[in-house]
């Protein structure tokens, strides 16, 4: 599907030196090999109360690897998914009397404006759910007949069918040192497994499972519900996570750079979908696994029914400018929890207000060595607060000096401070 539109990233002279990135499956922080291409898969949003803020965080925060990558040289490929059908959004769409098409199509319109004005770089490929049926198709066939999934009986109220993936003959199917068994990605403990897997979307209770953390893979037509023709399948529709595996294996090389996502993601969604590449191909779906911290408001986790949502298009709305939100994200270290709140988007405010001041007496040689600090800042995964608090050094010397401005600096710092963070001075 359409994509949107990315501003130019200015080039700056040298380059980042080696990237440092904490792996969530490696448990610990790993140097990425810069072999002058890389690719990263970005799970995207399920369109049906787009843009809050913990959104805005996530894709933010893989926006900052996608330039601190193209600052030290590399080239990106870039995708990302949009979960164009599924529980939650066919939920709203009835609750709210709503084709479930025209709920998603507008969420997915309003991420797109989101995005252009966080100034968030365009993934190459943005692909639809729906529109990867004909991949989807086929991959989970191809996983019934290795015998890596099967088929449940149906029960009072559910219908003869559904397709669940296996996750312990997956397992043992898989045989080198880079294979996947359950707890790869994750390394969680079985029971917080399960615990999550009830709570993301997972049914560990269906009856007739060979186990309860096996995930499903397609779900056969019920009334009332969309479904697409599914071959061997039967119609149907696809289960969450073997439609991101599909989307990655199709438009990036195996195994890609980078799996991202917010923490929630982790177990099952990135856990399974790595089993399921794994069992697909014969080879890991990604080299590392990247995730962001969860955003809350006001020390409350954001969410659609506790009505808390800090929506960017309604701040954008009220005038809001959209340099001040992403600035007011990059606050946060992108692994840690955090709050949306007033006090913090006001600081933003007055920060970018105080770099803005700072650029029109930016002294002489004074940009260099800031590009350098901001470069270490965020070859060490991706520490935007640190850089931050660079350009807030920066700009104290600059607005303690004598007023004069020269304008190489000038132009310096304007550049790095958007080609490394995506903000505009
Ligand atoms: N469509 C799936 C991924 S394939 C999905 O999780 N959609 S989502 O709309 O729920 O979330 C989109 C992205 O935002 C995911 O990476 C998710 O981890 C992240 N996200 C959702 N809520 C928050 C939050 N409160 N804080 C930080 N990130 C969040
Ligand atoms: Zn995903």
């Amino acid at each position: 599907m359409k994509s949107w539109i990315s501003r130019p990233v200015p080039e700056l002279p040298g380059k980042m030196p080696a990237l440092r990135l904490f792996d969530t499956a490696a448990g610990e922080v790993v140097s990425l090999q810069a072999n002058g291409e890389q690719s990263m898969y970005v799970c995207g949003i399920t369109p049906y109360d787009a843009t809050h803020m913990g959104h805005a965080a996530s894709y933010v925060a893989f926006d900052l690897l996608n330039r601190a990558w193209r600052d030290g040289g590399q080239a990106v490929s870039y995708v990302q998914n949009v979960t164009d059908v599924d529980d939650p959004l066919l939920e709203r769409a009835t609750a709210t009397g709503v084709d479930w098409r025209e709920l998603a199509a507008s969420q997915i319109e309003l991420f797109r404006t989101d995005m252009e004005a966080l100034n968030v770089l365009a993934p190459d490929h943005y692909v639809g759910a729906v529109e990867s049926m004909p991949l989807i198709v086929p991959a989970i066939e191809r996983l019934l007949h290795q015998g890596l999934a099967y088929r449940v009986t149906g029960t009072p109220g559910e219908p003869d069918g559904d397709i669940y993936y296996d996750v312990e003959a997956a397992g043992k199917h898989a045989v080198d040192v880079d294979a996947w068994t359950l707890g790869a990605v994750s390394g969680l403990p079985e029971p917080e497994m399960l615990e999550l897997f009830a709570e993301r979307g997972g049914d560990p209770g269906r009856a007739g499972k060979r186990q309860a953390l096996d995930p499903l893979l397609w779900r056969v037509a019920r009334d009332g519900e969309p479904s697409w023709a599914g071959g061997e399948l039967g119609e149907g529709r696809p289960g969450w996570h073997i439609e991101c595996t599909v989307i990655a294996q199709e438009y990036l090389p195996m195994p890609f750079t980078v799996q991202g996502g917010g923490s929630d993601l982790v177990f099952p969604h990135h856990e399974m979908g790595a089993g399921h590449a794994y069992s697909l191909s014969g080879l890991p779906l990604a080299r590392h696994f990247a995730h962001a911290g969860m955003v809350g408001l006001d020390g409350e986790k954001m969410s659609k029914s506790k009505g808390n949502l800090v929506l960017v298009s309604k701040l954008r709305a009220q005038g809001e400018e959209p340099a001040a939100i992403r600035l007011a994200i990059l606050a946060h270290h992108y692994r840690s929890d955090w709050s949306w709140t007033a006090e913090g988007f006001s600081y933003a405010k007055n920060r970018l207000g105080r770099w803005r001041s700072a650029l029109a007496t930016a002294p002489a040689n004074s940009a260099a060595p800031l590009v350098e600090d901001m470069r270490a800042a965020m070859a060490n995964d991706l520490d935007a607060p640190a850089a931050l608090a660079a350009v807030d050094r920066w700009a104290g010397i600059a607005l303690a000096g004598d007023g004069e401005a020269c304008a190489p600096d000038q132009a310096l710092v304007s550049d790095a401070v958007d080609a490394l963070l995506g903000i505009e001075l």
